[in-house]
Order: structure tokens, then sequence, then C-alpha cells
């Protein structure tokens, strides 16, 4: 991708903008996460620690947002600051993100707009925690996450701890698969469940290595085939919940949200706070140390793409 046609509204902080100009390894970082996924302000220093994870292990972090209508690719400290502590700001993803920018507003970017974003600016590895998927009820509701549609036509591989046991599992994966998703796990063959190693389901593909990882990216691409590769990285097991201790606190959120008619966007948001509380906490913990290992894993991953790129 040109690295001049950009848009007037994309702009890089110095530090992205330095690493873009020397070819060096840089993971995209996602917003959603910190408005709408965590409260502050474990939030700001889970934000904090993330980006200072991509620079120990070789890549600089590009923390993606929208704020007064620039989309970020790269966010100063204070933005960092500024967008933890307002928790209204838009959630926004494919179907939202350019109304947001042409109308000035401030926006947190979910894993389907923080890709056409990185896309956009030439960078190829993104760490989040959960992707969205598709929802319990799905078959009355519809309700199936922009970001699987994301990983089917924008060429990122994006690395996250596996599916929320929030989300229908099965049914994520079904429409991977029916999708052209490549689905990763990394190092086992179990598909992951966040903050649980073991879903209980087989993971469709597994790869032991960032540079295999870099190596089936490069080999997509160069079959022509659109779309990206999600890795599933395993929560360290020191830092894991087991599912049967998970799964009653996710039943009873889901149970919640169903009686108090939570719909949409809100759906994720709201079972992430219920699950939090429920759990006293301990979820968020998870959430958080998993982010980490993913940080490191994309930072890897970074770095065997930009050694091998040209
Ligand atoms: N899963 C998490 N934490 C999050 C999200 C998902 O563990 O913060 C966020 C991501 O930004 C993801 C979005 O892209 O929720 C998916 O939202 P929805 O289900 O509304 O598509």
């Amino acid at each position: 991708m040109s690295k001049t046609a950009l848009p007037e509204f994309i702009t890089f902080s110095p530090e992205v903008a330095a690493a873009r100009a020397a070819g060096e390894a840089i993971v995209a970082l996602e917003s959603t996460i910190i408005t709408h996924g965590m409260p502050y302000p474990q939030n700001l220093e889970m934000a904090r620690k993330v980006e200072s994870e991509v620079r120990a292990h070789g890549a600089v972090p590009a923390t993606i947002a929208v704020i007064d209508g620039a989309l970020k690719i790269g966010l100063t400290d204070h933005e960092l600051q500024s967008l933890a502590q307002t928790p209204d700001a838009l959630k926004l993803s494919r179907a939202d993100l350019a109304a947001c920018i042409a109308g000035g507003g401030t926006g947190a970017t979910t894993v389907a707009a923080t890709m056409i974003a990185a896309a956009r600016g030439g960078i190829s590895t993104f760490a989040t925690g959960g992707i969205g998927g598709v929802h319990k009820g799905a078959s009355e509701s519809f309700d199936i996450s922009a970001d699987l549609q994301e990983l089917a036509q924008t060429p990122i591989t994006v690395v996250c701890a596996g599916a929320k046991a929030i989300l229908d599992m099965p049914k994520t994966l079904e429409v991977l698969e029916t999708l052209g998703v490549p689905v990763i796990t990394y190092g086992q063959d179990a598909f992951p469940a966040f903050w649980s190693r073991d879903s209980g389901l087989p993971s469709p593909l597994r790869i032991d290595t960032a540079a295999g990882i870099a190596a089936a990216h490069r080999t997509r691409a160069a079959l022509g085939l659109p779309g990206g590769q999600l890795v599933a990285n395993p929560i360290p097991a020191a830092d894991e919940i087991p599912a049967q201790t998970m799964i009653p606190m996710i039943n009873a959120a889901q149970a919640e949200a169903d009686a108090q008619g939570i719909q949409a966007k809100s759906v994720t948001p709201f079972l992430l706070n219920r699950i939090f509380e429920l759990s006293q906490g301990r979820s968020l913990a998870a959430n958080i140390q998993l982010v980490l290992n993913n940080a490191r894993l994309a930072a890897a991953i970074a770095c065997e793409m930009s050694t091998a790129k040209q």
C-alpha cells in the first residue's frame, strides 16, 4: 500500500511515524477495550502496560482511535489518558467509522475498525483481548459481530485469546470457516476460550512459531486471497480461570442481559461489566494478563513480518 496517498484525517504519532519511515515492526492496538471493555483506572494501566510490552519485545505500539475527527494511528500518553476517562466515547466499527470522522467526533475503534485503520496505515499485525463473534441466540437476534466479516476482507493478522464463552463458540468458528478466515491456535491443538486455555473445541489450524504465522500471512497475500488471519493465543496457565468457574457467571450475566432487553452494540460491554462484578474482579485480572500475552506474541510476529516483508 502506498504510504503517500493517505487522506489528511489519518495522523500518526511521532513514534509510529518514525517506525513507518524506518520500516520497523509495528503492532496495532484497539481502543474499544479501553473505553468499553474495562473500568477506569485499570483500563489506562492496561493500555500503558500493553504498549510497554510491545516495545519490550522489539516493536512499536500503535493504539488506534478517532479523536475530534482525526483517525489517530498511535496515541500520545495524554490522548490515552483522556480516552480512558471517556466512557461515553462512541464504539466504532466498519459501519460508523467514516461518519464519526466526517462529523469531527471522538470514538474508540473495535477490532473491525482497528483493522481498517491498520491496513490503511500499512500495519499488518494487531493485538487485542477478544474478538466479537456470533452471540448466543443469534438465530433470533441476528447478532453477529462485524469483526468476523472484517477478518474475511482486510489483510491483518489479529492476535486474540480465543473466543469468549459469552459468545456461541461453535457458531463463531463455523462462520469464520464459511468466510474463509484461517483460525490458527498458537502452540496447542485446542481452541482457547479467553479466560480459559481450552474451549473443548479443536482449533481448525495450529502453528507453533511467530515465524510460521508470519509466513502463513505472506503466503495468503501471495495467493491473492483477501482477508486476514485470526491467531488464538491461550492465556498463560498461571492466569487462567477454569471454564467451570466462568460458565455460571456468564450464564447469569446473559440472563440479565436478556431480561433487560440489552441489544446490539451494548451486549458485549454489558456482559463484560457484569462478569467483572460477578467474579469480583477476577475476570479483569485475567483479561489484562491475556492481553499482555497477546502483545508479546504480536510483537514477535510483527518483527518476523518486518524482516521478511521486502
Ligand atoms: N472482547 C473483549 N473485550 C472487548 C471487546 C471484545 O474481550 O473490549 C470489544 C472489541 O473491540 C470487539 C468488540 O471488536 O468488543 C466487539 O463488539 P460487538 O460484539 O458489538 O461486535
